[in-house]
Formats: C-alpha cells, sequence, structure tokens
C-alpha cells in the first residue's frame, strides 16, 4: 500500500451481545479493501451519554487502520458493516447494534453534507478518547490538543475497561 492514511474508528455496541458485535466488526474491519487492521483497543463498558431515554450500556472501543480509501469510501464501507450486523435507521442516539463512527483521517479537517472529521463530539467523550488515548497515548488531534489532556478535563463519566476473559466470552451480554 502506498502511502496509506491512517485513520482512527469508533465501535460501539448496545444491543445482541454487544462484546460479540464488536469482535465481529474488528474482523470485518480487517477485510475491507484496500485497508489493515493496525490495532484495536480493549474494549470498555460504558454509561450511554446524550441519550434521551433510559437505554442499555454500551461497549466500546477504538480500531487503528491504515487505508488507500479516500474517507466517503471508508464511510461507505463502515455503513455497510454496520447494515450487515442488522442496524436499521433509528432516531439520534437510539440503541444500536452498531455503530461505526470515522474519529480521525490523518490530521484532515472536513465538514460536508456526509462527513464531519473529525468526529465532532470525539472530545466530549470518554468512551472514545479512553481506548483511543490506551492506544497511542501522546496522539495529538489536528486542532493540537493532546487526546490525554482531552480525557483528564472531561468530567466524571461512568467507564469500565473489560478484563480480557470478560470481553472474550461468547455469552458477554450488557444487561
Ligand atoms: N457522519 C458525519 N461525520 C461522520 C463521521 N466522522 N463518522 C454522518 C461517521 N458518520 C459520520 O450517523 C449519522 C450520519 O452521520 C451518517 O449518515 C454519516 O453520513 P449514524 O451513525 O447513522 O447515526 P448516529 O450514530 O445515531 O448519530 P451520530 O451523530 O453518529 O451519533 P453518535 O455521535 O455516534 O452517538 N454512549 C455511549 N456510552 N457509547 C456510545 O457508543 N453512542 C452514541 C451515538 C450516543 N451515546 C453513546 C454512544
Ligand atoms: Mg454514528
Amino acid at each position: 500500500m502506498k502511502r496509506p492514511h491512517r485513520v482512527f474508528i469508533g465501535l460501539g455496541s448496545n444491543l445482541h451481545q454487544p462484546a460479540r458485535q464488536l469482535r465481529r466488526a474488528l474482523d470485518e474491519l480487517s477485510g475491507v479493501t484496500r485497508t489493515r487492521l493496525v490495532a484495536a483497543s480493549g474494549f470498555y463498558r460504558s454509561a450511554p451519554l446524550g441519550c434521551p431515554e433510559p437505554q442499555p450500556d454500551y461497549v466500546n472501543a477504538v480500531a487503528e487502520l491504515e487505508t488507500a480509501l479516500p474517507p466517503e469510501a471508508l464511510l461507505h464501507e463502515l455503513q455497510a458493516i454496520e447494515t450487515r450486523h442488522g442496524r436499521r435507521p433509528g432516531y439520534r442516539n437510539a440503541p444500536r447494534v452498531l455503530d461505526l463512527d470515522v474519529l480521525l483521517f490523518d490530521q484532515k479537517q472536513v465538514s460536508n453534507a456526509i462527513l464531519t472529521l473529525p468526529h465532532p463530539r470525539m472530545c466530549e467523550r470518554a468512551f472514545v478518547l479512553a481506548p483511543l488515548v490506551e492506544l497511542h497515548p501522546e496522539l495529538v488531534l489536528p486542532d493540537g490538543r493532546k487526546a490525554a489532556d482531552c480525557l483528564a478535563a472531561l468530567g466524571a463519566q461512568r467507564i469500565d475497561r473489560l478484563a480480557p476473559q470478560a470481553a472474550e466470552a461468547p455469552e458477554y451480554k450488557v444487561a
């Protein structure tokens, strides 16, 4: 692959055995055309954030990719994976079987009808920043801030890193 782009993807699920959804999604990310899965964070259980009604806890993680695809084509691939997991259109912040968000794409800053980069809400969310910082403690965002500093500046948000054996258990389910 010639000069691949470096990309971080946020994974989230709170339906139908979330940890299992994330494991399958990581396999599928490694199969995306002209793309390589470089690393995946541990799995984090987190309280739903910004959701209008009570809903189950989430399992979240971050994956690092190298890709030769342009951002819009990568987003299209991610949406195809979400659809294969049975994701149906819902209201904003509805419970979901799988959500794949492009967090960072190189140092690109984009805002158009289908894509905003970096992901506009990533710095408000411990469930994004904690796995990102786990992968790259020194990561610097396109606006010059360190991801670790953004994480430290967040107020209390309930998030727990799952023990590997819990995240691996096929029956692991979020209540
Ligand atoms: N879109 C624009 N920029 C991007 C990007 N960088 N990555 C557009 C992905 N998509 C992007 O997304 C709606 C539209 O956003 C897409 O058509 C795409 O063109 P969606 O995934 O279909 O809808 P959504 O996920 O319901 O909306 P949104 O705004 O992406 O919600 P978020 O920000 O993903 O938040 N709490 C916990 N603990 N864990 C979670 O994972 N997730 C959410 C959803 C809320 N609370 C959560 C969690
Ligand atoms: Mg989304």
